[in-house]
């Protein structure tokens, strides 16, 4: 087998790491799978499956409600987890961490909530052209309610933000204006793997008072995010890309931000007192907890971020930086294969077309040799529509996969090629 030598250099050590996730020893059509699906949704450890069998086995009860030892056992895991997360994005405060479903809820809470705080007719809502549509959707929904307007940042023939090029503002003025009041932009793209200037672009856009979201489904896997260094007001993610369950994600907001916005979904919980005249809010973080949480996945996500700690972010990095760069001397010797995201700047995501080959067909044959991709648009048309194609294969890349897994991708792609060609 080829040595993974930078990863073993930060003392990463995939054949240790690889036992920990017991889905890597089924079969797929008789063959060993090769899980290179990740930024889809992630596979979990060992011993997030065990958190979320033994909550289920000793705590299971409803969580901030009873007297009862079990509620209050489930009080306590939660508000463990909280914690970790806190401190893993380093947030100033537990409560500045929001549960929600995923990323796709985090960022409708937080476009339908800045639409209400800050959105009047004419203001602009600034985003990127490599945006997933669950970064698209709810900022329209939002403008349309409130009469204010969407502008995108276009992207480059490498995958880059060209920040001077949105249509009809002078190249100089760069990518804000004075009604510019929300800026929502991807950290890492899912389609590209482009790891964008998000530290930057904060500082820039609080120069002009637009109040920053991220959407950092991709990201939190891959970096050590430090959401007080980015000084962004909130950060969307979901846990079951980052080794935990699914259904189950968060908005990290800002403290003072968060006691501004009015709440997204009403009900039990998010209250602190009810009469027919009236409803005043309960606390952060529960004024936007409306409903019994997931309690078993932010346990699972809890020990997901524990289990990251332990096996070290660094390390995690680099055997992903180590098989991209691998994948992609690789796959483009194969002939007519296009790289869809060559950014200087690039997490373990690779997208690619072939010509003569449908993607479809691609991802099925490759299944079929029990390697697993994703194809087609990746919830990111615009993007497609951008690059001039209507799909790609994405092979996206996990610490326990291997240089020998991406040699079987190759070799598969080249026998797929030969069949449909
Ligand atoms: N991208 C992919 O295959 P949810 O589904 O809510 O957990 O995450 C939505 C989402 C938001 N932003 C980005 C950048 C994402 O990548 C995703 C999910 C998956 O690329 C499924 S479409």
């Amino acid at each position: 087998m080829i040595m993974n030598t930078t990863a073993e250099h930060l003392g990463l050590d995939v054949e240790r790491i690889r036992p920990q996730f017991p889905i890597l020893n089924e079969l797929v059509h008789g063959r060993p799978l090769v899980y290179f699906d990740n930024a889809a949704s992630g596979q979990k450890p060992l011993r997030v499956i065990e958190a979320v069998d033994g909550y289920y086995r000793r705590i299971n009860a409803n969580v901030h409600r009873g007297v009862h030892t079990l509620s209050n056992l489930a009080t306590e895991a939660q508000e463990a987890a909280r914690e970790a997360v806190r401190d893993h994005i380093n947030a100033k405060h537990a409560h500045e961490v929001v549960f929600t479903a995923g990323t796709t809820a985090s960022l409708n809470l937080a476009a339908y909530s800045l639409g209400q705080l800050l959105l009047k007719p004419g203001d602009e809502v600034l985003i990127t052209g490599m945006e997933h549509h669950a970064n698209i959707v709810p900022w329209q929904l939002a403008c349309e309610r409130h009469g204010a307007v969407l502008k995108v940042v276009p992207v480059t023939e490498q995958g880059e933000l060209d920040l001077a090029g949105i249509p009809g503002q002078a190249r100089t003025d760069g990518p804000f204006t004075d009604r510019t009041k929300v800026l929502a932009i991807s950290h890492v793209s899912n389609t590209l793997g482009t790891i964008n200037p998000v530290k930057e672009l904060v500082a820039e856009a609080k120069r002009h008072g637009t109040t920053t979201v991220v959407d950092g489904a991709q990201a939190v896997p891959h970096l050590s995010v430090d959401v007080q260094d980015l000084g962004c007001d909130l950060y969307a993610f979901s846990g079951h890309k980052m080794y935990a369950p699914t259904g189950i994600g968060v908005l990290y907001g800002r403290e003072e931000l968060l006691e501004r916005m009015p709440p997204w979904q009403s009900g039990g919980e998010m209250i602190d007192r009810v009469t027919f005249e009236k409803t005043t809010y309960a606390k952060l973080p529960f004024k936007f907890e409306a409903g019994t949480p997931h309690i078993a996945g932010i346990v699972g996500l809890g020990e997901a971020v524990r289990w990251m700690h332990d096996a070290g972010m660094a390390a995690m990095a680099a055997q992903e930086l180590a098989l991209l760069e691998h994948a992609t001397k690789e796959l483009l010797q194969i002939d007519g294969l296009r790289i869809i995201g060559t950014a200087a700047k690039k997490v373990g995501v690779i997208s690619f077309t072939i010509e003569g080959v449908h993607h479809y067909d691609l991802g099925t044959l490759l299944d079929q040799q029990g390697i697993a991709v994703r194809t087609g648009h990746h919830c990111t048309q615009p993007l497609m529509d951008r690059f001039g194609v209507n799909g790609t294969t994405r092979a996206s890349f996990a610490p326990f996969n291997t240089l020998a897994e991406v040699d079987a991708l190759v070799a598969a792609a080249r026998r797929a090629v030969k069949l449909l060609r």
